[in-house]
C-alpha cells in the first residue's frame, strides 16, 4: 500500500499495462523478444535449450500477470488462506504444466514449429525441480495444482535447497550418486530480495519481570542467519488463479563478507562464515521414511519454520486484525512432522514478541495447525535430543516442556489411575539422552491429524496414537485418502488417452472434475473406442521401449507384458520379492522345453528407483536386480520371454513416460508398512492393471474399481504381528519355492554370492521383518494368474477401461475439498 502509484499517474500505467499474449504470432513476438534481450541470443545461436529459454520465459510472463491479479485479488478479500510447510515439493518440470494449465500449447506447438522447433524437444530441455524424495513430496505438488485449480487463496512454503535429490548413475550394476545443482538456469522464479527475515540460532535465554510484574523471556546472544524469498507461480487449470510456492533460501546476515574479519587478515574465516549460513539450504535430506538426527536438519527445519511463519504473521498483522480472528485468517497444515517447530516458534512470537498470555496463544496455536501423518514406520517417527535442542533452540526447548507439562497435568487429572499413560503420552521420552517425540507435538498443538488413507488412519488409532484417541476422544482424528493431479498424471503424462476421453465425454470437464469419468463405462462394449484404448496403451509402450533402448541399451518387445514397479527402493516397498519372482520366472523358462517357453506369456520386468545413500540393504536390491538384469537378457534360451530393466534415475519427469505404459503395476509392501502410496493411482488412471498387497491406498483403489480388476495377495496387517512374532518363537520354514531361488543366487549364477547375503541373510536368519517368505507363494501363483488374464486380451482391456473409468475418486482435488471442508475451514476465491 505505502508504495502505490498515486491516482493521476495511474492512467499512464493502465495504458501500458503488460498483456498476455492469446494469439501465435503474439506467443512468437514474446519468445523472439525473450531469446534476444533477455538471453542475449539470435537467430545465428539459438540452440534448443535457448528455445526452451525464450518459451519458458514467454509462458513465465504470462504467469506472473496472473499471479499478480490473484494476490490483489487475495489482498482485497482478505479472506482465510492456507498455507502448506512442507519441506518438499516435487515439482518436476513447469513448462508442459503452465501451457497445459493455460490453455497454449496447441499455439506454443504451432508457434515453435514457425521458429524451427520442436515442441517435444523443447519440453525436454527443462530440468526436474527435484525437491523431494517421493509420495510425500509429489502429494504436496498435486496439493498445490488442486489448490490453484480449486482457486483457493493458498501458499505453499519450503527451502530452496540448491542440490535436490541426488541424480542416480549405476556403475556396474552399483547405485552412485551425483549432485543435483538444478539452479544454472531456472526462468520459473523469483528473487524477492526485498523480502527477507533474520533467523535466530543458538543464544541464551534471558528472563526478567516487567513493571507490571510479568515474566518476560529474551532469546538474545545468537547467531543470525538471513532467509531470503524465491517465489514461484503455481498457475491451476483453467482458472486465472495462480497461487504462490515460496522458498527459503539461506545467507549470511552481514552481507557478502564480515568485515571487521576481512579487515583483520582473517579473509577465509569470513567467507567460511558465509558458506556455513548458505549450507543451511544447500541439500535436501535424500532419506526418504528414516529420521537421521543430524543437526543440519534441524536447523533446516527451524530456518524454514521460522522465516515462514515471519511471514506469516507479518500478512496477517497488515490486517490490523484482533489476535483472537488470527485462527479465522490463518490454516496451517504441517506436511508430516518436518514442520512442527512451527508451533513452538508461533507459541514465542504470541507471548515473546506479541506479549500474550500462554492461555490465548495456546487456544490460537490449536485452533491454527493441523498435522498429516504419513508414516507409522518407527525409523521414520522423528525424535530430537533434548541437548541438541537446548543448544540450538534454547527459547523453543522451554516451550516444549511447558506445553508437556500442562499438557500431562490435564491427562493426570483426565486418567488419575493410569500412572504409565503419563511417560507414554509425554512429549519427552525418557531416554539417555532425553528425546523431543514430535509426532506427539504436532498432534498435541493441532486441532485435527490425518492419516492418508482409510487403513493407516485407522492403524494410527490403534498404533502409535492409541493413548491420545483415549485422550482426546476419536474426533480429533480423522482420513484424508490421497489423491493425484489428473492435469499431470492423465492430460499432460497421457495425452492421446485424455482426447480420447473428451471426445467420449463431449469436453473436458472431466479434469477438473474427475467423478465424471465414471461415464466412459458406457463405452466399455465400444468397438472403436476399445480399439482406440488398446492402441494407446501400445503406443504409450513403444514409447518407452524406445526410452529403454536409448537409456539402458536393452532391446525389449512392446507386445510383451510390461511389469513394473517404479519408487524408492525400501525393504518394506519390497523389491527384493519381485525380484526374487523375477528368478523363480527366469528357473521355470529354463526347465520348459522350448515349446512351451514360447507359449509362456512374454514379460518385461522393469524397476526403477533411487535408495537412500547410507541404506545398504536397498543399495544390495539394487545390485541384484541388476544382475540378474545381466544374465537374464543375455540368456538366449530366454530370448523375448523375459526381459528385466533397472531404469536409472527415476523421477517425476520418467515417471510421466513410465506411468502411461504399464500393463502391470506392482504395490508389493508388506501389509500395514505403506500408509497410502500414490503412483497405483497413477497407473490404474492410464489403463494398467496392479498387483498389490491389502495395503494402504490399495484397498480403496480395490473398493473403487471392484476385486475383479485388480490383483490382491499376500496376508493382512492384522495377522503381521503374530506372523512375525511366530518367526521368532514358532517354527520358522522358508517357502521353498524361494529356497530354490536362494539356492541359485549361493551358487553364483548371478556374481558372487556373497555380495547378497545380508539380504538372504534377512530373510532367512534374522526373522523376515517384512515376510517375504510367508507372502512368496502367495505373490507367484497371483502372478501366473496374471500371465493367464493377460492372454485374454479382450477381457483385460475391459477391466483395464472399467478401472480407469472408476479411478475418479482418487483425483487431489477431492482430498483438497476434505482438507478444505474439514479441517481448514476456508473459502474460495472467485475469479472473472
Ligand atoms: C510417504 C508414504 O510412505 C507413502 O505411503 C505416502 O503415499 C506418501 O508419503 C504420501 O502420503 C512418506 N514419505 C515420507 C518421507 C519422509 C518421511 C516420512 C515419509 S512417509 C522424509
Amino acid at each position: 500500500v505505502e508504495a502505490s502509484i498515486p491516482e493521476p499517474q495511474r492512467e499512464a500505467w493502465k495504458k501500458f499495462s503488460a498483456k498476455e499474449f492469446s494469439s501465435k504470432e503474439d506467443f512468437e513476438k514474446d519468445v523472439v523478444r525473450h531469446i534476444e534481450t533477455t538471453l542475449a541470443r539470435s537467430l545465428f545461436n539459438c540452440d534448443e535449450s535457448a528455445a526452451y529459454g525464450g518459451t519458458s520465459l514467454a509462458f513465465r510472463d504470462r504467469l506472473v500477470i496472473e499471479w499478480n491479479k490473484t494476490q490483489q485479488r487475495q489482498t482485497f478479500a482478505d479472506p482465510k488462506r492456507v498455507y502448506y510447510l512442507s519441506l518438499e515439493f516435487l515439482m518436476g518440470r513447469a513448462l508442459d504444466n503452465a501451457m497445459l494449465n493455460v490453455g497454449m500449447k496447441d499455439i506454443a506447438r504451432d508457434g515453435l514449429s514457425d521458429l524451427g522447433f520442436r515442441m517435444e524437444d523443447i519440453i525436454e530441455q527443462e530440468r526436474d525441480a527435484a525437491l523431494g524424495n517421493g509420495g510425500l513430496g509429489r502429494l504436496a505438488a498435486c496439493f498445490l495444482d488442486s489448490l490453484a485449480t480449486l482457486d483457493y487463496p493458498a501458499w505453499g512454503y519450503a527451502l530452496r535447497y540448491k542440490y535436490g535429490i541426488f541424480k542416480q548413475e549405476i556403475v556396474d550394476g552399483y547405485q552412485v550418486e551425483i549432485p543435483d545443482y538444478w539452479l544454472d538456469f531456472n526462468p520459473w522464479e523469483f528473487p524477492r530480495h526485498d523480502v527477507t527475515v533474520d533467523i535466530q540460532f543458538y543464544g541464551s535465554v534471558r528472563k526478567y519481570m516487567d513493571d507490571s510484574g510479568k515474566q518476560i523471556s529474551v532469546w538474545e546472544n545468537g547467531e543470525i542467519v538471513n532467509a531470503v524469498a524465491y517465489d514461484a507461480p503455481v498457475p491451476g487449470y483453467g482458472t486465472k488463479t495462480t497461487n504462490n510456492l515460496r522458498l527459503w533460501s539461506s545467507k549470511a546476515s552481514h552481507g557478502e563478507f564480515d568485515f571487521t574479519k576481512f579487515n583483520s587478515g582473517e579473509y577465509e574465516a569470513s567467507v567460511a562464515d558465509q558458506q556455513r549460513a548458505e549450507t543451511i539450504s544447500a541439500v535436501l535430506y535424500p532419506n526418504d521414511s528414516l529420521d537421521r538426527g543430524k543437526e543440519l536438519r534441524l536447523k533446516q527445519q527451524y530456518f524454514w519454520c521460522a522465516a515462514s511463519l515471519f511471514d506469516i504473521v507479518r500478512r496477517f498483522k497488515k490486517s490490523k486484525k484482533a489476535w483472537s480472528e488470527f485462527p479465522n485468517q490463518v490454516a496451517i497444515q504441517l506436511n508430516d512432522t518436518h514442520p512442527t517447530l512451527a508451533i513452538p516458534e508461533l507459541m514465542r512470537i504470541l507471548l515473546d514478541l506479541e506479549g500474550l498470555n500462554w492461555d490465548d496463544s495456546w487456544a490460537i496455536v490449536q485452533k491454527t495447525f493441523g498435522y498429516t501423518n504419513h508414516t507409522v514406520l518407527p525409523e521414520a517417527l522423528e525424535k530430537w535430543s533434548v541437548p541438541l535442542v537446548q543448544n540450538l533452540l534454547p527459547r523453543h526447548l522451554q516451550i516444549i516442556y511447558e506445553i508437556n507439562m500442562q499438557f500431562l497435568q490435564y491427562v493426570e487429572r483426565s486418567f488419575p489411575k493410569d500412572r504409565e499413560m503419563l511417560g507414554r503420552v509425554s512429549i519427552i521420552e525418557e531416554s539417555q539422552p532425553k528425546m523431543v517425540r514430535m509426532a506427539y507435538l504436532a498432534l498435541i498443538g493441532s486441532h485435527k491429524v490425518n492419516g492418508v488413507a482409510e487403513l493407516h488412519s485407522d492403524l494410527i488409532k490403534t498404533t502409535i496414537f492409541k493413548d491420545f484417541v483415549k485422550i482426546y476422544g476419536p474426533d480429533k482424528f480423522t482420513n484424508v485418502t490421497n489423491g493425484i493431479t489428473p492435469r499431470r498424471w492423465l492430460h499432460q503424462a497421457n495425452p492421446r488417452l485424455s482426447e480420447l476421453i473428451a471426445s467420449k465425454l463431449g469436453s473436458y470437464d472431466y479434469l477438473k472434475d474427475l467423478t465424471l469419468l465414471h461415464k466412459i463405462e458406457n463405452f466399455v462394449d465400444d468397438k472403436d473406442f476399445r480399439k482406440e484404448f488398446q492402441e494407446i496403451k501400445y503406443a504409450n509402450k513403444v514409447r518407452l521401449a524406445k526410452y529403454i533402448k536409448e537409456a539402458q541399451g536393452i532391446s525389449v518387445n512392446p507386445s510383451g507384458l510390461f511389469d513394473i514397479q517404479v519408487k524408492r527402493i525400501h525393504e518394506y516397498k519390497r523389491q527384493q520379492l519381485n525380484i526374487f519372482g523375477v528368478i523363480h520366472r527366469y528357473l521355470e523358462l529354463k526347465e520348459m522345453s522350448p515349446e512351451d517357453r514360447k507359449k509362456a506369456q512374454p514379460r518385461v520386468s522393469i524397476f526403477g528407483g533411487k535408495a537412500a545413500p547410507g541404506y545398504w540393504m536397498a543399495k544390495t536390491i539394487i545390485h541384484l536386480i541388476n544382475q540378474v538384469s545381466k544374465v537374464v537378457n543375455a540368456d538366449k534360451d530366454i530370448g523375448d520371454a523375459l526381459k528385466v530393466v533397472f531404469l536409472e534415475d527415476y523421477n517425476v519427469s520418467k515417471a510421466e513416460i513410465i506411468v502411461p505404459a504399464s500393463d502391470i503395476s506392482e504395490h508389493i509392501s508388506t501389509a500395514g508398512t505403506e500408509a497410502s502410496g500414490t503412483s497405483n493411482m497413477k497407473f490404474v488412471l492410464n489403463g494398467g492393471l496392479i498387483i498389490g498387497t491389502c495395503d494402504g491406498a490399495n484397498i480403496e483403489i480395490t473398493r473403487e474399481v471392484g476385486e475383479d480388476n485388480i490383483f490382491l495377495f499376500g496376508n493382512l496387517a492384522e495377522d503381521v504381528e503374530d506372523l512375525r512374532h511366530g518367526h521368532f518363537y514358532g517354527g520358522f520354514e522358508i517357502d521353498s519355492q524361494l529356497k530354490r531361488v536362494f539356492e541359485t543366487m549361493r551358487s553364483g549364477t548371478f556374481g558372487d554370492a556373497g555380495q547378497f547375503s545380508a539380504l538372504v541373510n534377512s530373510i532367512v536368519d534374522h526373522g523376515d521383518y517384512y515376510l517375504v517368505s510367508d507372502d512368496f507363494k502367495s505373490y507367484i501363483d497371483t502372478q501366473k494368474l496374471i500371465d493367464e488374464a493377460y492372454k485374454q486380451q479382450d477381457e483385460w482391456l475391459t477391466k483395464t477401461i472399467t478401472a480407469v473409468a472408476r479411478m475418479g475418486f482418487f483425483s487431489s482435488d477431492r482430498c483438497i475439498q476434505e482438507y478444505a471442508e474439514e479441517i481448514w475451514s476456508i473459502g474460495i476465491i472467485w475469479t472473472f
